[in-house]
């Protein structure tokens, strides 16, 4: 069937993706659709990888630069990354095949802020992009597109593409049409003006994508599912994480810094903020709003539960089962929930302005309060920095959350010094283990350090800590932010060469 696509004139343009994959040159830019696990293109990154396997057989050189929204699944950054036909990869990546390659140094990596990724592309920054590949739900009667579970940079990537591909998903449910706010108004400077939100809820521009129909070199018909990771059930460390942090809101609420029903709400990837959107589930808070990157299981069980008013995004980033129960029910969901360009879900001038309440994951964090979030020993990337910078440094309350050992206790996520910044002690203002929660807005940094050691670190960690603290007090260049650099990064060292950071 061709239901899907309704503008009569685009009809001769369907055709296979083996058909399409060939149109895609080795060497150049393809700016594909996919944020998180949600409306990525399923079936040219396949045919491409096929394509470039069967090259390299032949003993051909191929390979192209991958520009996304976020991360996407395994037919994308699994396939393209195993058939080693990634040169150069943007903004984010989760995949692990691709994560092995660029540790391995075989990839190149541009790990960058969510919400600058259009900005640089149409400033020129990034290069030309040659083709687009955009998942799309469908193609109505005058060419403009219905938009699929993820918008992402689709709009840049559709405007800037000398040619474009789109695959027309029948798997995505039709009842989305009507959920997106595509926002056309963003210029570059000087010729900038203030984008028109003030709510979460508001909507600034159009439910569909624009798209030259002179560009469309090959439509392509698929009927696959998104591929999320269902999340694990919070573990008990999650729940007293997240109990912590019910503590916190309350405290504020009852000394009237947050409101009743809280600020708009901002929650990064994972289980552990998974399981703190479980928790609001269960508090007094209400007629909540969410102002954030993924509608993740969480915030679905708020909708459901009749906590959250409203959720506003720019993909979806949900288990399976979650899925099913929102393509069971999209109607009545899609009134609540809006899904944006990530320029502008992610827009720090919106943050502020909003006045998000960030909660986002770490790897670890220096007892000042720096927060690595990409870099496993200083070295090693993990995911990316996504749009976790975007909101910790506009936000109304910028917090960090992380269970306080990983790798079974092996290593602390409480160092003397952290590996790698991602997030300077200024964009941290409060962060949570299941230890304890550390409110470090206007502290110093020894208090800082004080607060963080005495609330945040394991216990097995917490005298080791302490007494690094005392030494670097007693032996350090300047007082302000005592240090040793000389033992600074020596638990990472210790880790790398016995496998534990414990002496
Ligand atoms: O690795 O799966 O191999 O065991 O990191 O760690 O504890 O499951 O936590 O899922 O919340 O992820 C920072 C990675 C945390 C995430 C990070 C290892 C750990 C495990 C995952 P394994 P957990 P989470 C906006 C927000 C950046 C992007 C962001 C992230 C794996 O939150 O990518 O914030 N953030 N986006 O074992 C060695 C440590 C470690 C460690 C954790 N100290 N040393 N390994 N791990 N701490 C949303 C978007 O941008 C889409």
């Amino acid at each position: 069937t061709t239901s899907r696509i309704a503008a009569p004139n685009l009809r001769s343009r369907i055709m296979s993706a083996e058909d399409a994959a060939a149109l895609i040159t080795s060497g150049s830019t393809v700016g594909m659709s996919g944020f998180t696990g949600s409306g990525y293109p399923k079936a040219v990154p396949l045919a491409l990888a096929a394509r470039i396997e069967t090259e390299h057989a032949a003993g051909r050189a191929f390979r192209v630069r991958v520009w996304t929204g976020a991360s996407t699944g395994p037919e994308l950054d699994g396939a393209l990354a195993k058939a080693d036909g990634i040169e150069f990869r943007l903004p984010y990546n989760s995949d692990p095949v691709a994560r092995e390659k660029i540790n391995r140094g075989e990839m190149e990596y541009f790990d960058m802020h969510l919400s600058q990724v259009a900005p640089m592309a149409w400033q020129g920054f990034l290069g030309p992009l040659d083709t687009a590949v955009i998942e799309v739900t469908g193609i109505r009667e005058d060419g403009s597109l219905i938009p699929s579970s993820s918008v992402g940079n689709n709009k840049t990537w559709l405007d800037r593409a000398s040619k474009v591909i789109l695959e027309v998903n029948r798997w995505q449910n039709a009842a989305l049409e009507g959920m997106h706010d595509i926002y056309y108004g963003t210029r570059l400077p000087p010729n900038r003006v203030p984008i028109p939100l003030i709510r979460p809820d508001d909507r600034i521009g159009q439910p569909y994508l624009a798209c030259d129909p002179d560009k469309i070199v090959a439509i392509i018909e698929t009927d696959a599912p998104d591929r999320n990771l269902p999340f694990a059930a919070p573990d008990e460390s999650a729940q007293a994480i997240a109990g912590h942090l019910m503590e916190f809101f309350r405290h504020e609420v009852a000394i009237g810094r947050l409101p009743a029903s809280l600020l708009p709400i901002q929650s990064g990837v994972g289980n552990i903020a998974n399981a703190v959107l479980t928790g609001l589930v269960d508090s007094p808070f209400e007629d909540l709003a969410a102002y954030t990157e993924v509608i993740q299981d969480g915030m679905l069980d708020l909708l459901d539960a009749g906590k959250l008013r409203m959720a506003s995004a720019t993909a979806f980033s949900l288990s399976p089962e979650a899925a099913a129960r929102i393509n069971a029910n999209m109607g009545a969901y899609r009134s609540r929930m809006i899904l944006r360009p990530q320029e502008i879900s992610n827009h720090p001038e919106l943050i502020r302005r909003l006045g998000c309440i960030a909660m986002n994951g770490l790897i670890e964090a220096d007892i000042y309060g720096n927060v690595n979030s990409t870099h496993v020993m200083g070295s090693r990337i993990q995911n990316g920095i996504g749009g976790s910078g975007d909101f910790a440094r506009n936000a109304f309350v910028s917090i960090f959350m992380t269970p306080s050992t990983a790798k079974g206790g092996k290593i602390s996520a409480i160092v003397p010094q952290a590996a790698h910044v991602d997030h300077i002690a200024q964009d941290v203002q409060v962060i949570v283990t299941e230890q304890g929660l550390a409110d470090l807005r206007g502290l110093s940094p020894k208090q800082r350090a004080k607060l963080i050691i005495e609330r945040c670190a394991h216990p097995t960690y917490r005298p080791m800590l302490e007494e690094y603290y005392a030494r670097a007090r007693a032996g350090s260049y300047g007082q302000q932010s005592p240090s040793l650099p000389g033992e600074a990064l020596s638990w990472h060292q210790r880790f790398i060469e016995t496998g534990s950071m414990l002496a």
